[in-house]
């Protein structure tokens, strides 16, 4: 039987115009089932490599999947990650609906090392010495898979669902509280939607940067200091559509409010 050549290059042009454009997509695993986990990954970077050309930059990274209930949902034990850009980070609390498909919004908050961190044997104590700031963050997820229904393969090859993210403008010390404890409440238009602690991540936030570390070592990656890393949700994500208004409060950090505009 021939054994069909995946083209990971016209793969990785087709998901990123789709980013792009903001147009939904079909699976790309209905025409590629063979497509690996490892291939996913070099998708996912040639997209990027694509926006770079077009110059954009790569200015951190995000972990995905980081609770039990969404490894679950995938039907997976470990987390994924993807890419930040540049262009993807928003200035101001407003998100415009342009080139969006079905976005979603999940609380989290944002490492910023000042020390690089690399390989597979990195530990929540080397990621609090290689840790300049903290920030609370919101994190807008949009899946380019039509009805937002995807394989692992395919998600870490549409980059993690990464599509815009918005860091808070008061940075905090890594030691300024014990993150799994702090708690975080989502209101949509002023309604209660969700809350939850960081312990949702992993079991506590850093073990979501250590993790990190150990998943780009196989890639012989590594995090370099002043890049970004999105932990992960607190909460389940909730849909936003056009004049919705977001607000997540922390415990001891403030509010973080968004704006959808179509
Ligand atoms: O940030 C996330 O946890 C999302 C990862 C990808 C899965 C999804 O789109 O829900
Ligand atoms: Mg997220």
């Amino acid at each position: 039987m021939e054994v069909k050549q995946v083209d990971l290059k016209h793969l990785a042009k087709k998901i990123e115009s789709h980013q792009t454009t903001g147009q939904d997509m079909d699976k790309v695993t209905i025409d590629n089932p063979s497509l690996t986990v490892e291939e996913a990954y070099e998708i996912q970077k040639m997209c990027i490599d694509y926006k770079e050309e077009r110059g954009d930059r790569m200015v951190g990274w995000k972990m995905g999947l980081t609770s039990k209930a969404k490894q679950v949902s995938v039907g997976v034990d470990e987390p994924i990650y993807g890419r930040l850009t540049q262009s993807m980070e928003l200035s101001d609390p407003v998100l415009p609906l342009e080139n969006l498909i079905h976005p979603r919004v999940e609380p989290e908050i944002a490492f910023v090392l000042k020390k690089e961190l690399s390989g597979e044997n990195v530990t929540p104590r080397d990621v609090w010495m290689a840790t300049e700031c903290i920030f609370p963050a919101i994190e807008v997820i949009d899946s380019r898979y039509k009805n937002f229904s995807f394989t692992l393969v395919d998600v870490i090859a549409d980059n993690a669902s990464s599509t815009k993210f918005i860091l808070g403008d008061q940075a905090f010390s890594p030691y300024h509280t014990a993150w799994d404890e702090m708690g975080v409440a989502m209101f949509r238009n002023g309604e209660l939607l969700h809350s939850g602690t960081g312990a949702a991540v992993l079991g506590h936030p850093v073990r979501s940067v250590a993790m990190l570390a150990k998943m780009l070592s196989r890639e012989g990656q590594t995090i370099k200091p002043g890049q970004v890393i999105l932990v992960g949700g607190f909460t389940e994500a909730v849909d936003v559509s056009d004049g919705d208004h977001i607000e997540v409060r922390y415990d001891q950090l403030g509010s973080l409010n968004l704006r959808v505009e179509g």
